[in-house]
């Protein structure tokens, strides 16, 4: 049996698998290998100008003709001038982290485009329903990255009660068990960031996906929560002064400084000992470096071997 849902249709994709739209490590080529392998590819847009961001949008559009999304990061200082050029190039989905996307959701449905926005609150589930979004992603605080407060396991069926559009559950999943566990809990999707860092078309450094299959149940940290935008990263000498920093009393100003262009120099130059390697805690189970197709349908199988054996045992 195929594994389609609702949100296959919403988004003209084959397959209900969105590969999370991750700042400097998600570029045009790998959202267009997941979108060419019937998923869909979500480019990240982080801090960057929308200048930078056109060139990954423009290195899409060449490699793929199915669709593929943007992700919006709303703390980025370029916030506005990222939704003119989305809206400009009519890019199909967006979707939006870290934060409420509320006041730009008019304009994207002017243009067409697919609104999604990340959620981490009931609350902000049901504001965002009113004005209009086309489905949600709960990202529980597995995740990598910036993260909200609560577990995957108990966000997901509680948007999924709160919301009639389509939910897309995100953080913690990476393979086929997980999968099964989020439709198990009403999803009509996954998103999937980490395992997607060590695809073969993801063009971070060597050292930044070695590192990620090198990980362990444990070696995930969480920093940054004094200054609000709570981050997980792997653990490393980074985290480990960025942690002492905040004990002493730094100010978020000064957290702030002290962690800018801290991903960059992990992604581009492979400096997992100084730099920012954001990753959720399911590095632990990524095991390999391989082609996205072959992720997105290990992850297919996985969920129709988990599903099918289920029906055998209780049904
Ligand atoms: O956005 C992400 N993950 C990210 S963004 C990022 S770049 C960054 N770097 C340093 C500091 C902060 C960001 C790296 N990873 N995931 C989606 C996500 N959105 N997680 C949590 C949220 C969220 C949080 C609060 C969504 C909405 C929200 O609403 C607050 C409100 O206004 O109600």
């Amino acid at each position: 049996m195929a594994l389609k849902t609702s949100l296959c249709e919403i988004l003209g994709i084959e397959v209900p698998i969105l590969q999370g739209g991750m700042a400097w490590v998600a570029t045009g080529e790998l959202a267009a290998a997941v979108s060419e392998a019937g998923g869909l590819g979500i480019i990240g847009s982080g801090n960057a100008p929308a200048a930078v961001l056109e060139v990954e949008i423009k290195k899409a559009k060449q490699l793929t003709k199915k669709p593929f999304g943007v992700n919006i990061m709303l703390l980025s200082p370029f916030v506005d001038e990222v939704v003119d050029l989305l809206c400009r190039e009519e890019v199909r989905v967006v979707t939006t982290g870290a934060g409420n996307p509320g006041k730009y959701v008019d304009r994207f449905k002017a243009v067409g485009t697919k609104v999604i926005p990340v959620v981490s609150s009931v609350a902000l589930a049901k504001r965002l329903e009113r004005l209009g979004v086309d489905a949600m992603i709960a990202e529980g605080m597995e995740a990598g990255g910036h993260i909200g407060d609560l577990t995957t396991m108990v966000l997901v069926p509680q948007i999924v009660d709160a919301v009639s559009v389509p939910v897309i559950a995100a953080g913690g999943i990476a393979d086929g068990r997980g999968a099964a566990a989020a439709f198990c809990l009403g999803a009509q999707g996954i998103q999937l960031g980490t395992r997607f860092i060590c695809a073969d078309e993801c063009t971070v450094h060597d050292n930044y996906k070695k590192q990620v299959i090198k990980a362990k149940d444990r070696d995930t940290a969480v920093t940054g929560r004094s200054t609000g935008h709570p981050v997980r990263v792997l653990y490393n000498k980074l985290a480990r002064e960025y942690e002492r920093f905040e004990k002493e009393g730094a100010t978020p100003e000064q957290l702030e400084q002290f962690g800018a262009g801290k991903l960059a120099a992990a992604v581009r130059e492979g400096d997992v000992v100084n730099g920012s390697v954001m990753a959720g805690q399911s590095a632990a189970m990524v095991r390999k470096e391989e082609p996205a197709a072959a992720i997105i349908a290990d992850i297919i199988e996985g969920t129709k071997q988990v599903i099918s054996k289920l029906k055998e045992k209780f049904c």
